[in-house]
């Protein structure tokens, strides 16, 4: 069985976890079918639990290590994974019957394609995402956390017209990359990839941040609506799997 270890938040599956690394993970288990069970962690209690488990830090704090979820203990094989590249590149060598998401030769490409989504096709959005959280669905202890961790840049305080800015930004950038991908339904063509999922993780964390009231979730409907429907088609196909957890 595998274990994926999580973040918890207040909010109901199966949207609870905000964070876009776990979703990456979900959506390439419920891709391959495998059924896995989830462990819910809070922020302080990441570094104990890997440790205990094995699982290494994923970068380096200037003060020592950064350990983070997403990390997978797989009782099957007793392996401990963590960094959720390293996870889905695991998947794929364990299970070669599911279908990879990581083919050979594109390990390069797909890695910074994830790391882009924010990056570039996302940045603008950040600033306006990042002062609505943490939100009610946030827990007390990882609340705490995060606003030591990403404390608000006083001089990035926002009008209205700065806020409208960057949506329009957003939304061209995802225009263009829309453009880019072109009218298949994947970013690999017709082949479903660990970049598909990646992107399906982001949106999931601006899903998180909008669905708290009506204003947000009439945002959340319009970017399903942008560039032809091409992003809730991409959601759907996700959502339409079988879900696999325990
Ligand atoms: N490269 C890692 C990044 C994971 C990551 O940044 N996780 C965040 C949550 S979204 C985390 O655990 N942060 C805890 C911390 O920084 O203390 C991956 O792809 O799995």
């Amino acid at each position: 069985m595998i274990t994926l270890y999580d973040l918890n938040t207040l909010r109901p599956d199966p949207y609870r976890t905000y964070s876009p690394h776990a979703w990456k993970v979900h959506c390439v288990l419920r891709f391959k079918s495998l059924p896995y069970q989830t462990f819910w962690l809070e922020y302080p209690s990441i570094e104990s639990k890997a440790k205990e488990l094995g699982a290494p830090p994923t970068s380096t704090w200037s003060d020592g290590s950064r350990y983070t979820i997403p990390f997978i203990h797989d009782s099957t094989t007793n392996k401990v994974i963590s960094d959720s590249l390293l996870i889905v590149e695991y998947l794929d060598n364990a299970y070669p019957d599911t279908i990879t998401l990581i083919t050979p030769g594109t390990e390069a490409l797909q890695s910074v394609f994830a790391d882009a989504i924010w990056t570039v096709y996302m940045k603008d959005i950040d600033p306006v995402i990042g002062r609505t959280l943490p939100n009610k669905f946030f827990t007390e202890a990882n609340a705490e956390y995060y606003r030591k961790w990403a404390p608000k840049d006083p001089n990035e305080e926002m009008t209205e017209e700065s806020i409208k800015d960057s949506w329009k930004r957003f939304e061209s950038r995802f225009g263009e990359l829309a453009e880019t991908i072109g009218d298949e339904p994947f970013v690999m063509g017709n082949q479903v990839s660990f970049s598909d999922c990646a992107l399906i993780g982001w949106l999931m964390l601006l899903r998180f941040a909008l669905w708290d009231d009506d204003k947000g979730k009439q945002r959340w409907n319009e970017i399903m609506e942008w560039h032809g429907g091409r992003w809730k088609r991409l959601i759907d196909t996700y959502e339409e799997l079988r879900d696999t957890r325990i």
